[in-house]
């Protein structure tokens, strides 16, 4: 597929994603979402997982500010709900996405980097939400997702007080699950990609697409679709050989990692 902002290539089945405008710092133009929407839309068939990173110095500046024009308040709500529609495509989509995070993860930067599954943070990632100071609002889900991650209270700090965490901060706050030093985001990414692309298809599919409902459940509702998640991915054959795997001593053990 050839892009004019992203470059997507292949390691096998994980596919690699490059937010490719380092020039505005991977600012998000209309061009730019409506390109990552055909992407996430078409996907080759054989990438069970994709790593999204941005070139340069930085992961993503956030919405383009130079197109935003003087939309009346319907068409605002129109743009937003657009990003709510490719950004979903991303969270729901079909593959696992691992970000990688680096520099300026700003704005519409870090809504994108929210819808991911796995975010790996370089020591060089910073934090923030500059809308707060621009006099706007989230537009690209990013009240509902980053809450999830960090909890109201911290995405209302840094919009009120235009709060920057740190990559370590951003990681205690739960925005990351990885912190690595500088240039070795991607090579991790790519690792885990590798792992979560191994994973049952079963699998995948109830990380990805049921467990955040079920997170949003009442416990009732919540204890039974697990049920039924569960009783559908252990029937699967891949499941059952894997379990007979383990059973006949053919299956890896659960290490401490180093
Ligand atoms: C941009 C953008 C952008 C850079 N839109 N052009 N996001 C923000 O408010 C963040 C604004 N950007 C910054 O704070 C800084 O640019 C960075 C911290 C990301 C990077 O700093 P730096 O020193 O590396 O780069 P720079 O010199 O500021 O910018 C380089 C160029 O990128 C420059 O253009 P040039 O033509 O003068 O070279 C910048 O104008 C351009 N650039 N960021 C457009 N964001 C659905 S709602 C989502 C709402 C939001 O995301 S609001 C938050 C927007």
């Amino acid at each position: 597929m050839k892009f004019k902002s992203l470059r997507f290539s292949r390691q096998g089945a994980v596919g690699v994603l490059l937010l490719n405008r380092p020039a505005k710092r991977n600012a998000l133009s209309d061009a730019m979402v409506a390109e990552l929407d055909a992407l996430f839309g078409a996907l080759p068939n054989g990438v069970k997982a994709v790593v999204l990173h941005g070139a340069g110095a930085h992961f993503c500046a956030g919405l383009d500010l130079s197109e935003l024009s003087e939309r009346s308040a319907a068409q605002g709500v129109a743009h937003s709900r657009g990003w709510h529609r490719v950004f979903d495509g991303i969270q729901f989509g079909r593959v696992p996405v691992v970000a990688v995070l680096h520099g300026a993860v700003v704005g519409g930067g870090l809504e994108l980097a929210s819808c991911a599954h796995v975010r790996v943070a370089e020591k060089s990632a910073f934090y923030a939400f500059p809308e707060g100071q621009r006099g706007i609002f989230l537009g690209g889900g990013g009240s509902v997702r980053v809450p999830r991650l960090i909890g109201a209270h911290r995405v209302a700090d840094m919009m009120f007080t235009g709060r920057v965490l740190s990559a370590a901060q951003g990681q205690a706050a739960g925005i990351s699950t990885y912190v690595v030093g500088a240039g070795k985001g991607l090579a991790r990414g790519i690792e885990l990609a590798r792992k979560i692309a191994t994973n049952a298809p079963a699998t995948n599919f109830a990380l990805m697409h049921a467990l955040p409902r079920i997170a949003e459940l009442g416990q009732d509702a919540g204890l039974l679709m697990e049920s039924l998640v569960a009783g559908i991915a252990q029937s699967e054959p891949v499941a059952k050989q894997r379990m007979k795997d383990f059973l006949e001593k053919r299956g890896a053990k659960v290490r401490r990692q180093p």
